[in-house]
This record gives structure tokens, sequence and C-alpha cells, in this order.
């Protein structure tokens, strides 16, 4: 036994926990801890992340995913990946960038007519109800190109990109207000407004930053371009921001880390960026009021616009009180306001304090006029004393903050110290530290920046991984850290590498709060939300074309594509729209046509299109590119593209052997007795079910719905089997009877599994001793020859426990443990004669042998379920 005297153990988990862990460590458990090398608080920790199959998560995050452009969605505390969502990268699995619809979002984000695909995703934002995340819509900005995407938490979809129309990089964003009115996205690097040429000489006359408004309308989930206005900033290069809640809302709060507005200039001999940026103690936090700004932009007087956008100059935010500056630690990142908005924590990464103000101080002095002073362009500016709440001495290279569900507690992260420093923002007072691994950068608390954040965990996004993983070359994956932060001390629980980087923040919602769904309704451009033109319904699939544009109405379902050959001329315009008719969870289909770069993801329910031009002669299968089915690789068809042109000479056909009527007839009649024979089991699973009453469980329902959409299609078929029967045509006649035994497996399929469902959850509950036998049966390969509640290569084995008399219990465990001895036994000597087959030794020890046993008796008391 490993013993593992870990002080630690006994501080964090307390020695009771500790000592009962030791107790059931006896077994199994020992013989892994012992084997993995596993200390006793290893064992905690993996119990506090893992899912069991099936399990699921209290959290889900949405990660950036930095310069792959792209989203990652993963599970709390299990750190599993559940998805990666294109945004402004093309992403091939779900057809992003690949299909007609996806490439018209993706489009949006062309700037001045330049295709752009990639983007530098840095702050996703979920949008709120009152400052509380409501599950609907995620938003997250492109520092590179500066744009917004809107992306729908009803099917993770991206369905929106604006493009910042005078901004030239943008950082600062997004952050939604507390009702969702707006996205703050706020400027990075100044640069003129409008797209034309403007020397450096001219950086403080003409460069410029601010912070964009965006309007967003929180029932169609899309920003309105038009509503939506710039707030103009001095070019102090403008860094992250917050949007006010509660006692602050309506106000926006932006850093900045060049006040100097220096420009650099290595190249002539001036000393870089970084020193000049970093001259001043101080820069500025800009304070702007976006509601009254809202309100003065409405008035063509109080804007000027560039390229269609309007813009509040600071003369005009200045004169009607709405712009401020507050002087900060230089060269600061994070600002962060608190739940209920009164205090606004800004970090200074070159400074090993963060500042906390106070929205009640600030507020009064702006009331007072009473300012410090006035910047180059006049904006007022408030004496950072006057509206400091205090600071508090965290450590080296403090960055961003997240809150917990305790009043005044906060979570900072300190990049160069590589720890997470949890503090209080009211008392100032440092609670404690923990090392990750290593430079972190933003960090994750559960809701942790909403108006209710909930506790229990912080991840640490952390900007080198260095030796936490197998080396997979000189580009190292990102590190994510599970922290769990329920007890007084913060205990690092598990790393999750991330395959995508570089992600700069990730927001956390509670899982139950989104409602995705499994299916569109039928015909659906889901990039619109709307019934696509190109909704093709089963019997409704054709070719049409209009000169040289062909347009073909596809459908596919459950294992062919409709239609199978499809012949245009070199150089048509080819359209296809393809609708997935199925409407059972998870049956996707993919769909592709050879060599023309194309590809569509298409979810039960969506129509999709895919477009190109014929311009390469030859044979191009398309299929499928879903595993959706047993037959799966036989959903394909031929894009056959010949040259209108050329001259084809036909092939001599040649003469297929045929058969006989007799054998035609004969293979027939073997089909339908199969069909029927199939059909048979089809109706004795559904007896089953509705004798267990499946309809009360929406697993189950769920699950025997998708069945019965494919039992439903067995009557057509029959019909057109019949019909070729009548007309003389067997071969024909034999092929709808296949295709009928085809749903017949796909509905016993989906029925089977609804039927397990259902036993699991009417059969009692198993013991813990009768799911490890059920565990061992499996594993040790009694279920090869033994099927419960069927006679199949050995004996069925309910009731086993009561065929061997008052003994009986003794004797299976003698015969598992130990058959070699038993052979000669006239019962079992019967039975070996009769399946032609010994019971092998499968080397179980006792206590395996014991739990099978258990699970023999829960099978007993279950038997009328099998
Ligand atoms: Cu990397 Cu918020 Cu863009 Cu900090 S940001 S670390
Ligand atoms: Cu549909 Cu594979």
């Amino acid at each position: 036994m490993a013993k593992h005297s870990n002080k630690l153990v006994s501080l964090l988990v307390g020695a009771s926990v500790a000592a009962s862990l030791t107790h059931a460590a006896d077994g199994e458990l020992q013989k892994v801890m012992k084997a993995r090398g596993l200390s006793e608080i290893d064992v905690v920790r993996a119990a506090k992340t893992y899912n069991p199959s099936g399990g699921r998560d209290e959290f889900v995050v949405f990660s950036s995913a930095g310069q792959a452009g792209q989203m990652i969605v993963y599970g709390v505390p299990s750190m599993r990946i559940l998805k990666y969502i294109g945004v402004f990268t093309p992403e091939p699995w779900q057809g992003y960038g690949f299909d007609e619809e996806s490439k018209k979002v993706l489009r949006q984000g062309n700037i001045r007519g330049r295709e752009i695909n990639w983007g530098d995703t840095h702050h996703p934002a979920l949008s709120e109800k009152d400052g509380k995340y409501d599950g609907k819509w995620l938003a997250i900005n492109d520092k590179a190109n500066p744009r917004i995407a809107i992306i729908d938490l009803a099917d993770f979809e991206t369905k929106q990109i604006v493009v910042n129309p005078v901004f030239k990089s943008a950082h600062g964003g997004a952050f939604f207000t507390q009702n969702s009115d707006y996205i703050i996205e706020a400027c990075q690097y100044a640069a003129p407004f409008d797209d034309n040429y403007h020397p450096i000489e001219d950086y403080k006359e003409v460069y410029r930053g601010g912070a964009t408004m965006w309007r967003f309308d929180t029932k169609k989930g899309r920003i309105d371009t038009k509503e939506s206005f710039t707030i103009e900033m001095p070019p102090y290069m403008q860094d992250l921001s917050d949007s006010g809640k509660g006692v602050s809302d309506g106000w926006g709060f932006t850093n900045s880390f060049n006040s100097e507005m220096y420009t650099g200039g290595i190249e002539v001999g001036m000393p870089p960026n970084e020193a000049g940026m970093s001259r001043n103690d101080t820069d500025f936090l800009h304070v702007y009021n976006w509601k009254k700004l809202a309100e003065l932009a409405k008035d063509p007087k109080n804007v000027k616009v560039v390229n269609n956008h309007r813009i509040v100059p600071m003369e005009v935010a200045v004169k009607h009180d709405a712009l401020f500056l507050i002087p900060e630690p230089k060269s600061p990142h994070g600002v962060d306001v608190s739940p209920d908005g009164e205090y606004i924590t800004v970090c200074g990464k070159l400074d090993t304090h963060a500042s906390v103000y106070k929205w009640s101080k600030i507020k009064e002095l702006i009331k007072n006029k009473d300012y410090a002073g006035k910047d180059p362009y006049g904006i007022p500016i408030l004496d950072m004393k006057k509206s400091l709440h205090g600071q508090a001495e965290l450590g080296l290279g403090p960055l961003h903050n997240q809150y917990s569900n305790v009043d005044g507690e906060i979570y900072t992260s300190l990049y160069v110290d590589s720890q997470i420093v949890k503090w209080n923002y009211k008392t100032l007072k440092v609670l404690d530290k923990v090392n990750v691994h290593y430079n972190v950068g933003h960090l994750c608390g559960m809701e942790g920046k909403s108006a209710d954040p909930q506790g229990k965990y912080i991840i640490s996004l952390n900007k080198l991984a260095i030796d936490r993983f197998q080396n997979v070359g000189p580009l190292h994956p990102q590190n994510h850290q599970l922290i769990d932060i329920s007890g007084k001390k913060m205990d690092l629980l598990v790393d999750m590498p991330l395959p995508l980087g570089e992600p700069h923040q990730a927001v956390a919602i509670r899982a139950e709060k989104l409602h995705g769904h499994v299916r569109y309704t039928m015909g659906t451009n889901s990039r619109e939300d709307k019934i696509h033109e190109g909704k093709t319904l089963a019997g409704q699939e054709r070719v049409e074309r209009d000169g040289n544009k062909v347009k073909v109405y596809a459908t596919m379902v459950r294992s062919h594509i409709n239609p199978e050959r499809i012949t245009v001329n070199k150089g048509d315009e080819v359209t296809f729209y393809i609708t997935n008719l199925e409407r059972a969870q998870d049956e996707a289909h993919g769909f592709t046509v050879d060599h023309y770069n194309i590809h569509a993801s298409l979810e039960p329910g969506k129509t999709s299109s895919i477009k190109f031009i014929a311009d390469i002669e030859g044979v191009f299968p398309y299929y499928c590119t879903e595993f959706c089915s047993a037959l799966h690789l036989e959903m394909m068809g031929y894009l056959m593209v010949k040259d209108p042109n050329k001259k084809y000479e036909s092939t001599q056909k040649k003469k297929m052997q045929t058969m006989s009527p007799e054998q035609l007839k004969a293979e027939y009649d073997k089909t339908v007795a199969t069909n029927a024979a199939t059909d048979a089991v089809i109706q004795s699973v559904v007896k089953f079910l509705k004798e267990n009453k499946y309809e009360k469980h929406k697993v189950v329902a769920d699950l025997v719905t998708d069945a019965m959409d494919q039992y439903g299609k067995i009557a057509e078929e029959k019909k057109k089997s019949d019909a070729a029967l009548k007309a003389g045509d067997m071969e024909k006649a034999i092929l709808f009877e296949n295709m009928i035994w085809q749903y017949m497996v796909k509905t016993a399929d989906v029925g089977i599994r609804a039927k397990d469902a259902l036993v699991r959850l009417v059969a009692t509950k198993q013991s813990a001793a009768a799911a490890a036998g059920e565990k061992a049966f499996g594993e040790g390969g009694c279920g090869g020859c033994h099927v419960i509640g069927k006679v199949s290569s050995g004996p069925d084995l309910t009731g086993v426990l009561q065929r061997h008399g008052e003994n009986s219990e003794k004797w299976v465990k003698d015969f598992i443990m130990n058959p070699e001895k038993m052979y000669t036994e006239p019962y079992v000597k019967g039975m070996i004669d009769y399946f032609n087959l010994r019971m092998p030794n499968q080397h179980m020890d006792e206590a395996e042998t014991k739990n099978i046993i258990e699970y023999l008796k829960w099978v007993d008391q279950n038997a009328n379920l099998f």
C-alpha cells in the first residue's frame, strides 16, 4: 500500500475524509493508486473532477481560441472539451466557410472588400439580464481585424460578424451592458478613424482611440449597426473595458497604456515603444456615461460621421459631462467592476498593487465638478486618491480579476509570479495564493464577472505550459488549470491541455441555463433562422436547369442521398440545396463533392447549399461525411461532368448475368420472411416498452419517437414493393423489400436502445457490489456465451441461483472459480453436451465472484425485464 502521509491531505480534505478514503482504498482503489503512483489527495482531486460515462458538468465554459479565430466550449469540473465553434476562421466540420450560408456570415467580416479568414479572438461575453447571464447569446471580439461576432446559444452557431468602421484594431471588447442593450468594444492601437494615410507625426492631432457602443437587439440576437456609435477618445491606446452595473449601470470603464502618446522609432535611433509607453507613473482610466452619450448621438448636431458611422467627438462628451479620466498605475491591464457595481478594480501589470476605485466617490467628484486638472484634449481628470477606495499589494504582474459568491472576495492573476491570489477588495487583505503553471493571463470564475458569481471554481488561463505535458513539438499546448475555491485554501485540481490558442479569456455559465436545440424545424437555414428557399421534402427531389445554371434539390436520410446520379456540362454553375430529413437526435449527415473544396454539415432538419462552377471534367463521387449508420458508406452518388464540345464513345454494355424467375421468387420470399421475423422482434420490443410505460421517461420517449419515425417509412416502401410485384418486376420488388429491412433495422437499433434505457430506469437500484459484478461479468468475457434473459451459446443465467438447490450460491461460486473440477458432474456434463462448449476458467478472484453473484441476484429481482 502506498502510504502518503501528506500534510496537505489533512489540511485540504480534513482528517476524517482522508481516513475514510484510506478505508475505501482497500482493494481495487489501492491497487490503482499504487500502479499509477497516485497519492490520496490526487484521488480526491480526481474524484472532484471525474464525470462517470454519461455524466454532465455543472458549468459550461466558452473560451476564446486566440489566433485560431474560433471558440472552445468545455465543461467544468471535468474540463472535457465539448466543441469548437468556427467564428472568424473557416471550420470544416461544421461546414463553416464551406457552405453558402456560413460563407455569407464569414464574408460579413470582409474589410474594405478584402476576405479575411482568421481572427485574433480575445474576450467572449455572455448576454445579460439585470447583470446575470441569461444563456442566450455569446459575443466575441477580434483584436487584429476589429470585429465582433455573435453566436446563438440555441445551436452554438455564429450568426453575425460586424466590422468596426473606424478602428484599425480593437481589444477592449466584447462586454455586454447589464441588460445587453449594448456591447462595448474599445480600441487598442490608436489610428486615424478614416481610411487614409496620415503620417505618424500627426499622431496627436489625427490618430484616435475610442469605445464603440454596438447596439444589440436581444430578441433577434443581432447587432444593429445603424443604431451603434463610437465615443471618440485620445490616442492613449485603450485597453480592457468593463460595463458598469447595478449602481454604476449606464457607465463604461476603459483602461489605457500610452498616456505618453509615444510612437516609437527604433529604426531612427529612438528607444522602443516598450520604454516610451511606460515612462509615466500613471495612465488613464476612461470613465464615460454611455447612456447619456447614446441619447446625445441621436442629434446629428452632436456627431460627426465617418465611414457611415456616428462618432461622438470628445468635445461633445466633455461639454455634456459624459467623459472623464482618472489616473491609474502605469500600463494596467484588467479593469473589473464588482457584482454590485460599486467597486472598480484595476490591475497595473507593472505595479505590484491592485487599485480599487469606488463608484460613489467618483460620482461625487463628477457631481461637484471636483477636477484635478484637464488632459491636453480638455477632458477633466479626477484625482486618483480621492477616487480610490484603496490599494492592495498583491505580487508581481497583476492582470485580471474575477469574483466569487463570497462578499468582497476577488481573485487576481499574477502574471510574473505565476500565481492566483485571493483577496478582499473591501478590506484590501490578501487571503491566499496558489501557484499555477505558468504565467497566468486571464482567469475565469463561474459566472465570475456577472452580478451573481457562483464561486466554486476558478480556471487559470496560463500563457505558458513549458513542462506540463507530453512534448508535441516546439509549439506547446495551452494550459488551463482548474482550481477549487470552495475551501479556505485554494486547491489546484487538474491541468487541461488546450490544442488551440491562445485562449485569452473564458466565461463560464451554469449548464442548466443553456437550452440547446436537438433539431431544426424541417428545412431551416440555420444562419438566418428562417425556412430555406431550397428546402426539399421527400418526394420533391429534382434537378432544375436554367441555361448553364443547374440547381439540385436533394435530401439526405439514412442511408441515401436523393438524387444519386447527376450529369452536368463542364462550366455549369452547380448549386446543391440539401435538406437532412432526419428528426432523430445526433443524426447529422455531412456532404461533399470530391475535388470541389466544398463541405456542409447537415444536422437534423437543416437545409444548406453549396455552390461551385463545375470547371473540371470527370466523374466525382459525392458522399456523406458522417458515419451515420451501418450503410453510411453506401450513402453516396455521382456527379458526372462532361464536356459539351467532346464526343464520347459509348462503351459496349457487358451483359449482366441474370437470375431465373424461380431464383428471383425464392429470393423475394426469403426477404419477405426475414422482414416478418424482424418485425416480430420490433413488436416484442414495442410491447415491452408499452407495458413498462416508456412515455413516462423523456429520454426513452425521445428514442421511441426516433424509432417510430423510421418505422413510419415502411408503409410507403411496401406500396412500392407491391406495385413492382404486380407489374412483374421482381428485381425491383426485392430491392424495395430490402429497403424495408433497412428501415426495420434502424427501428430495432433505436428501439433496443430505448428498451435498455428503460430497463435501467425501472429496474431496482443496483448495489455497489452488483454494479461491480456486472462490470466483472462484462469485462471477464462472460457475456460472450451468456446473454441475460436468453439462451445463446450458453444457458440463460436468470434463475441460476435457484436452480441448484439450497446451496445454489456456493455451487455458482465454485463453478465460476473452478469449473474444471465440475465437468464430470451429471448436470454440467449434460450442459456441455447440449451446448458443445465447456465453461472456461476465467480466473475470477473471490471478490469478483462474489460481486457477480450479487449481480445475478439483481438480475433475478428484475427477471421480468429481460
Ligand atoms: Cu490576453 Cu484580455 Cu487580450 Cu489579458 S488579454 S492576458
Ligand atoms: Cu449519412 Cu453517413
